[in-house]
């Protein structure tokens, strides 16, 4: 208590230093006598204890795998890019995603280095079960199931240039577009893909060349794309590709050439079919675990890397002016956007 300080105006009162009012008022502070604003009993004191073992508390992340609802928050305060990759089950994507962890853990890769990320665990937890020291005597990958839902792995790198990126990648399980394709109620459960910049359809090679794969496959790669298209699932501007994966399983083969322009032609017509309706597909290859081929070594992902992170035209956000304006002020708009494009 510091010294001088009268709390209760009657001076035979020790509430000051008992505590215990004269008069008995219980709590002391319904006392007519008792001065509250001089009171150095301070109720807060509890309240401020609270607040420094907040303060002493550092939150941590789980780092596994982020959800839809996570990344809307985190798409709000941080400038990314969101890649989704669609492919039904064991097309490679987990290995794909694994794979480009792998390869910014070793060092910069393609013009790019790794900075930090906010799934770590859900990135090793998939890489190490492609790794020989997992036991396993090939290397692969966990499979995602439906109940998985979509998860999105996030990469922050900074460029050569020093510019800082980051990169959302989505694996979604293949069930729920094989679902998507046959049953159109499905779509709705794929409303995240709304937010991709880019949308890459895995196409595996192996499966699209076997005798007893091909036909269904070829069909079936094409009706989902179609099928995704024409149910609006992506936003306007979306970047979308083919990417063929597993080419170390065709480049084995036997009658090889022959393999590799069948993939060729499926490429093309693929391309020119969306074309043809004014849509723009591009076709790429990659290989991220060679082991049919271990001479071939890891194809295409360098490319992929920068395509995926290379800086987008920015969105025309200025307002159109009316047409045919009569009065000036009506042609304010117009003036500004001049303004702006010229200065
Ligand atoms: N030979 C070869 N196998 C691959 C490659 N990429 C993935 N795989 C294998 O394909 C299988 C399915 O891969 P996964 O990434 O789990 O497919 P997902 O179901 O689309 O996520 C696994 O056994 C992988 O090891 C590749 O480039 N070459
Ligand atoms: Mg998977």
């Amino acid at each position: 208590m510091a010294e001088g300080s009268q709390i209760c105006r009657n001076p035979t009162c020790d509430v000051a230093s008992t505590g215990v009012c004269a008069q008995g008022h219980d709590p002391v502070d319904s006392c007519a006598e008792y001065d509250a604003e001089e009171s150095e009993l301070d109720p807060g004191d509890d309240v401020s204890d609270e607040t420094t073992i907040v303060e002493n508390r550092t939150r941590l992340r789980s780092s596994e795998v982020l959800t839809d609802a996570d990344i809307w928050s985190f798409r709000k305060s941080h400038r990314t890019k969101t890649v989704s990759l669609i492919g039904e089950f064991k097309t490679g994507k987990t290995t794909l995603i694994s794979g480009l962890y792998a390869l910014f853990c070793k060092g910069p890769f393609a013009g790019f280095s790794f900075r930090g990320s906010r799934t770590l665990t859900g990135f090793a937890r998939r890489h190490h079960l492609a790794l020989e020291s997992s036991g396993r005597t090939i290397p692969t990958t966990p499979r995602t199931s439906m109940a998985d839902g979509v998860g999105f792995f996030h990469l922050n790198l900074v460029g050569d240039d020093g510019v800082e990126a980051h990169l959302l990648i989505a694996d979604r399980s293949g069930e729920a577009f094989q679902s998507a394709r046959t049953n159109t109620t499905m779509m709705d459960r794929l409303g995240d893909l709304k937010l991709s910049d880019r949308v890459c359809f895995l196409l595996d090679a192996d499966r699209l060349t076997q005798p007893d794969t091909r036909a269904g496959y070829r069909r079936e790669f094409k009706q989902t794309i179609w099928a995704l298209l024409q149910n609006g699932v992506f936003k306007p501007n979306v970047v979308l590709e083919v990417l063929t994966t597993k080419i170390d399983k065709i480049s084995r083969r036997e009658n090889n050439s022959d393999v590799v322009s069948e993939l060729d032609e499926y490429e093309k017509a693929l391309v020119k079919e969306f074309a043809a309706e004014g849509i723009v597909v591009e076709a790429f290859r990659i290989c991220v675990l060679p082991r049919a081929n271990y001479e071939l070594g890891l194809v295409g992902l360098e490319d992929l890397m920068r395509r995926w992170l290379a800086p987008t035209a920015p969105v025309e956000i200025l307002p159109l002016a009316p047409p045919q304006t009569v009065r000036n002020i009506d042609r304010l708009v117009e003036v500004w956007s001049k303004e702006h494009t010229h200065g």
